[in-house]
């Protein structure tokens, strides 16, 4: 496991090095060198002790250069998703549930009801690019808390609509994690709008996670179902998130 998560670390380090960074007025060497960083033995609890409750930079409408750029899942392929895009998402709901006292079903108009965040940060994909985009949401603590996690949760599971992979063994839907602490962090929302539109669905829609500090494959899109949970060992092969379990890091902190 280690030697394998060695060799994908070392051909995203090359994929870095080789790679034309998106936004390179901003701070690459930083965002390189940050990379290399977490990927080098600073483990999560190393991580969070510098990090502590830090905010993410946050940027101005002058700093937005290009769209964000799409990536991984763009068009979900489902026929409930496909009905439900071509009707604007009016029968969309977000189920949260698992360790919580009351389970949740939200449309978006009761998300979009509920007091919004919006922020204008930097999307870093391990694969060496980044996008600065404003993001316009509501936070994930405000959900969670409708929920009323139970004393033993400790993860949020993000359930989504893309079939990431098909074989004949079936379909892999897309998946991630995050701890609770990242869940009630202040830029950890539900983002339903992208650069002032309703999120497309390259993007994500009709609602996506943004987890500013960490990487972009951890802000999981399509969202359909939130779970409360205190372990992910009977989720995919147990590290939390589709990418985690093919030896990327499950806590991607940037
Ligand atoms: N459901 C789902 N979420 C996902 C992915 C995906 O393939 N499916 N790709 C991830 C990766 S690797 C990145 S970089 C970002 C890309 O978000 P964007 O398409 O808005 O740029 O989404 C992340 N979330
Ligand atoms: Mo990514």
């Amino acid at each position: 496991m280690l030697d394998r998560r060695k060799l994908l670390l070392g051909s995203a380090a090359l994929a870095l090095s080789g790679c034309k960074v998106f936004d390179s007025a901003t701070d690459t060497t930083g965002t390189l060198h940050n990379l290399f960083a977490s990927h080098e033995g600073l483990t999560q609890t190393t991580q969070r002790a510098l990090i502590g409750d830090r905010l993410a930079p946050e940027f101005s409408e002058a700093d937005i250069r290009q769209g964000q750029r799409p990536n991984g899942s763009t068009d979900p392929t489902g026929s409930d998703y496909r009905r439900m895009a071509e009707t604007a998402f009016r029968d969309y709901r977000l189920t949260v549930t698992g360790l919580v006292n009351a389970p949740q079903t939200l449309s978006l108009t009761d998300l979009a009801a509920l007091p919004a965040r919006s922020q204008i940060t930097r999307h870093d994909c391990v694969e060496g690019w980044s996008c600065i985009a404003k993001w316009q949401g509501v936070p994930l603590g405000t959900v969670l808390n409708l929920a009323q996690p139970k004393i033993t949760a400790r993860y949020a599971v993000f359930h989504c609509f893309d079939a990431i992979e098909r074989s004949l063994s079936g379909e892999v839907f897309y998946y991630e994690s995050i701890d609770l602490i990242d869940a009630y962090h202040a830029q950890t929302i539900l983002a339903y709008a992208m650069n002032g539109t309703p999120l497309p669905v390259a993007n994500g829609a009709p609602l996506r996670l943004r987890v500013e500090r960490q990487l972009g494959y951890k802000m999981a899109k399509y969202v359909h179902t939130i779970e409360l949970t205190d372990s992910f060992a009977s989720l995919g092969s147990g590290h939390g998130s589709y990418w985690a379990d093919r030896g990327y890091e499950w806590y991607a902190g940037i």
